[in-house]
């Protein structure tokens, strides 16, 4: 207990938030406000930042200077990377040839590739290197995500040294982290279209999104293990993320220990930056407490749409019917994270990247599945994905929490005023749905 403690204090005075120019990209009036307000919020430890932003600084300064790969170790004198093949050729080959190939080895489309190219371009976070093109920077960064590629493979693949690819992987994290104030954006105020379906119409009009907790395998030293260990016994970070109903994270908290519950991550984000719009609300799972904020389902009462569905029973009462509509419309949330996990399978295996860039890529992908979303990316791909790894090596996590324990105070005094919301809805609702039957 005092290590979960200790380990939390440490989470929250390492706490970093992305403040980043407000952008005003073509949205209704009434959103400015909040962009002006509320960014993506990630946990992370300030000295790390400082360091990465300097090497960054650094290597964007030396990038078009540095001359090849001067790195070869002198002991061994023939070449090693001398397949006619250059990296170049290969992630031309690749965005020229057959659609899957670009699907296959960077996880999105040709184009969506060339679109995340150009935005980093303009936006002057990345810039070619003599021997190294922006298209391959990025190239050797996706492949690794989408293959977990090591160091050696990604060497042989794109034919540079070591170096090279690890300092084109930071280089890339780091400008796609810098993209993520411009994607992960907080959600529309304007009610979606699914909520005027008659079967949500009006009950659900001020929802804008789902909230869940998702386990993300971290590797970590021996010593550095204990409070990241969940409920599986695997070591994870806690990721919390909001998603909107067209399936775009509008927040992602990263970073908090594995032994964290849900609840307490969410508390955390509160804390640090998250907000939720005046009047509106999302839906969260029974392992958060039930507030005006978040409305959970009722326990006790069926709630996943399987066990409805198995029962095969039309809803007995209005706790039964709330939690129905409850799950229908969190469908989303998991459907977000699936697809999340099956296009960067990096975050079903972790890697050997110090702590704070496993925290860093979890969000970076976030911000990449936005992208992706932004510039109509499929989704069906991704979710029938062979994985290429190894399924040994696929780590067990937790699916999120089942129950909420009571742990976070600020939730506990709101639960009331959380019940009296839901019941007040879930009445009005089954009201509604018994007129209808009749
Ligand atoms: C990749 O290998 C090179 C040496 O070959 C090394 O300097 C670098 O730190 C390695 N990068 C990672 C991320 O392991
Ligand atoms: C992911 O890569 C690391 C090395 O970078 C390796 O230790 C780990 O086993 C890999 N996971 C899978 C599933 O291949
Ligand atoms: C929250 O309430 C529960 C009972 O509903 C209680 O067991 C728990 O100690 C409370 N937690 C806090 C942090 O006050
Ligand atoms: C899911 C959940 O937390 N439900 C709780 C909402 O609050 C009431 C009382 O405060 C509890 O009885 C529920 O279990």
């Amino acid at each position: 207990m005092i290590f979960f403690l200790f380990g939390m204090y440490v989470r929250i005075n390492n706490l970093f938030a992305c403040f980043c120019s407000p952008i005003y990209i073509g949205r209704p009036n009434h959103q400015i406000y909040y962009l002006l307000l509320i960014s993506p919020v990630i946990v992370m430890d300030p000295s790390y930042r400082r360091r990465s932003q300097n090497e960054d600084e650094f290597m964007l300064f030396v990038l078009p200077t540095i001359e090849g790969d001067s790195s070869q170790p002198s002991s061994s004198r023939k070449p090693m990377h001398t397949s006619k093949l250059s990296g170049a050729c290969r992630v031309n080959e690749i965005l020229t040839g057959h659609q899957s190939l670009s699907k296959r080895n960077f996880r999105m489309e040709v184009n969506v590739f060339r679109a995340l190219v150009d935005k980093l371009r303009e936006k002057q976070l990345l810039a070619d290197a003599r021997d190294v093109s922006v298209e391959e920077q990025v190239a050797i960064f996706l492949y690794a995500l989408a293959k977990n590629a090591s160091n050696e493979t990604l060497q042989d693949q794109f034919q540079h040294s070591g170096q090279t690819i690890s300092k084109y992987f930071g280089v890339v994290l780091d400008a796609v982290k810098q993209l993520t104030c411009v994607y992960i954006r907080p959600p529309f105020l304007h009610p979606h279209h699914i909520l005027r379906r008659p079967k949500f119409h009006p009950f659900f009009e001020n929802c804008v999104g789902s909230i869940d907790g998702t386990h993300v395998p971290m590797i970590l030293p021996l010593d550095q293990q204990e409070p990241y260990r969940n409920r599986k016994q695997t070591i994870s970070q806690n990721v919390m993320v909001a998603c909107d109903f067209d399936l775009k994270f509008v927040h992602v908290h990263a970073g908090w220990e594995g032994s964290a519950s849900d609840a307490r991550v969410l508390q955390d984000a509160l804390n640090h930056g998250f907000e939720v719009p005046p009047g509106k609300f999302f839906l969260v799972d029974a392992g958060y407490a039930n507030t005006t904020q978040f409305l959970a389902p009722y326990r006790g009462t069926r709630y996943h749409l399987k066990e409805q569905g198995r029962a095969n029973q039309k809803p007995q009462n209005y706790k039964e019917l709330f939690n129905l509509r409850h799950a229908q419309l969190r469908n989303h949330i998991e459907r977000a994270i699936g697809v999340l996990k099956m296009r960067f399978p990096i975050l079903k295996t972790g890697s050997h990247h110090p702590a704070h860039k496993q925290v860093d890529i979890s969000v970076a992908c976030c911000a990449l599945h936005n992208f992706i979303r932004l510039h109509n990316g499929d989704l069906v791909w991704p979710s029938n994905c062979r994985l290429e790894i190894d399924p040994d090596h696929i780590v067990d996590v937790p699916n999120g929490d089942e129950n909420y324990n009571g742990d976070v105070q600020e939730f506990n005094n709101s639960r009331e005023a959380g019940n009296r919301k839901r019941d007040d809805m879930a009445q009005r609702m089954w009201n509604h749905y018994v007129a209808r039957r009749k």
